[in-house]
């Protein structure tokens, strides 16, 4: 691939500073700010040069993981004795934040890591598997990534077909998933497999078992700067030690999802605060018909929606960390804020497209990226009609996924 150097001038500037119309950093103590400000400095040293370039030549920077690692953005809500940061959900939040103002494929390594591979080794891992991998996996030292959709069951990962038989000293493993961030560089796989039950379970697949494969997938128009891919088990040996011991049943990936859900709902925000900064600075500095297009009603209407939009979608989150904090958020409030945050993002990212005309299908604006990148964030994590559906269950008791 070519070079890439900030000193380029085709690399992006990146002069963003925030948005606050709600004087909402008040909300906020001095550990979240000064959390905040280094993941944001973090992001225009380290991704914000480079990222369209990552993203152009689908390139996943595989020395950024050590990078996360030092400036403390995976597991931030692990406690420290880990190797996490000990910080509360409003930090966790920030940080998911502030990186997918970067980008949402970045963020998609770092949320994998710290909500679907460290939360479920802290919940649901023996002592020896939590000592052993937490603080490789805080570090950056280990890249781990997390499989529990499959070629045949995405929305229904009940369904799922991959399943381990018990050798006595050993289990078996055999099947394969699908669409999973990081997957083609992971050094681990929490993959969630069934028993002779018919009972799910985690497994802490680790590369270089034989029998493992995690083929690329390849021609992606989104997350281009996130590397996905399949993981395959052909008679796999998994040693006895590597079960995570303390849940199984579809309950336990599904608890995961919620820390992971709640970390996108915060940094849809993100990517939304990239767009519409962009496009602001850019209808005043566009002139058309002798004026800035800023100056033009029809403009104004879309920057005064998109404020609107992510001042609403920032106080949703934030109240919503408050109460995961207290260990009272539900799933259906989870639910909420990922699919009204992320349909906002998009949003946002077509309209901000509008504002650029011509320009912003180009590279030199971060807005098609974002825009490409939010097709994959509605979609995973639960698609963005199976959240309408969990609410739907929540407000009328009824379940109409089956
Ligand atoms: P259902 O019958 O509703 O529930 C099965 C069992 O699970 C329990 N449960 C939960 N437990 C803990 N936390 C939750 N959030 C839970 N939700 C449900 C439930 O009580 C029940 O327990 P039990 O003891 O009675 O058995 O399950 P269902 O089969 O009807 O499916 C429900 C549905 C459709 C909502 C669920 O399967 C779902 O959420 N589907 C979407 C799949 C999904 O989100 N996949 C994400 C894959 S990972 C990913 O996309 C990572 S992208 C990462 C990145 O790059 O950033
Ligand atoms: P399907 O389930 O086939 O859904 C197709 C359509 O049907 C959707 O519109 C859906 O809303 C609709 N639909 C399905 N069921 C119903 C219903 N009951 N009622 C109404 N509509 C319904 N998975 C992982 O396990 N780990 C990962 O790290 C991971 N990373 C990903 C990265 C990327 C870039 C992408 C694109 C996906 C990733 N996924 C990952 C998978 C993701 O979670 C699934 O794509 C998602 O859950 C949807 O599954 P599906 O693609 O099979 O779609």
């Amino acid at each position: 691939m070519s070079s890439i150097s900030p000193n380029n001038p085709s690399h992006r500037q990146d002069p963003f500073e925030g948005v606050d119309f709600y004087a909402l950093d008040e909300l906020l103590d001095e550990e979240h700010l000064l959390i905040r400000q280094s993941i944001r400095d973090f992001v225009k040293k380290e991704i914000s040069p480079y990222i369209e370039e990552w993203a152009q030549n689908c390139h996943f920077p595989e020395d950024i993981v050590k990078k996360f690692g030092s400036v403390g953005a995976f597991g931030s809500q692990i406690p420290e004795q880990y190797g996490g940061g000990g910080l509360d959900y409003i930090a966790y939040g920030l940080i998911m934040q502030e990186i997918e103002r970067g980008d949402s494929g970045m963020r998609s390594t770092v949320s994998v890591q710290g909500s679907l591979v460290m939360y479920p080794i802290f919940a649901f891992g023996s002592e020896e598997q939590k000592q052993k991998f937490l603080p490789k996996l805080a570090s950056g030292e280990l890249l781990g990534c997390f499989g529990l959709t499959e070629p045949d069951h995405g929305s229904n990962p009940g369904g799922m077909k991959t399943h381990f038989k018990d050798m006595g000293d050993h289990f078996l493993l055999n099947g394969a998933k699908m669409w999973i961030s990081n997957s083609p560089k992971a050094d681990i796989a929490i993959v969630w497999a069934k028993d002779e039950s018919d009972r799910i379970h985690g497994l802490i697949v680790e590369r270089g078992m034989e029998g493992f494969s995690t083929p690329e997938t390849h021609n992606k128009w989104s997350l281009r700067a996130s590397s996905t891919g399949e993981l395959v088990f052909d008679n796999v040996k998994v040693p006895k030690s590597n079960l995570l011991p303390g849940k199984s049943g579809l309950g336990a990936p599904l608890k995961c999802l919620d820390s992971a859900r709640y970390g996108i709902a915060w940094g849809a925000i993100g990517a939304a605060m990239d767009c519409y900064d962009a496009a602001r600075r850019y209808a005043n500095e566009r002139i058309q018909f002798d004026k800035p297009i800023a100056s033009f009603q029809l403009v104004q209407k879309k920057l005064a929606e998109m404020l609107t939009e992510i001042t609403k979608a920032q106080l949703l989150v934030w109240r919503l960390g408050k109460l995961k904090n207290e260990g009272k958020a539900t799933t259906a409030q989870i639910s909420l804020a990922k699919r009204n945050n992320v349909a906002m993002a998009l949003e946002i990212a077509r309209e901000a497209r509008q504002i650029h005309g011509g320009m912003g299908i180009t590279g030199e604006y971060p807005i098609m990226r974002h825009m490409m990148n939010l097709e994959s964030v509605i979609t995973y994590e639960g698609t963005h009609d199976i959240h309408l559906l969990i609410l739907g269950q929540e407000i009328t008791g009824i379940q109409a996924f089956k």
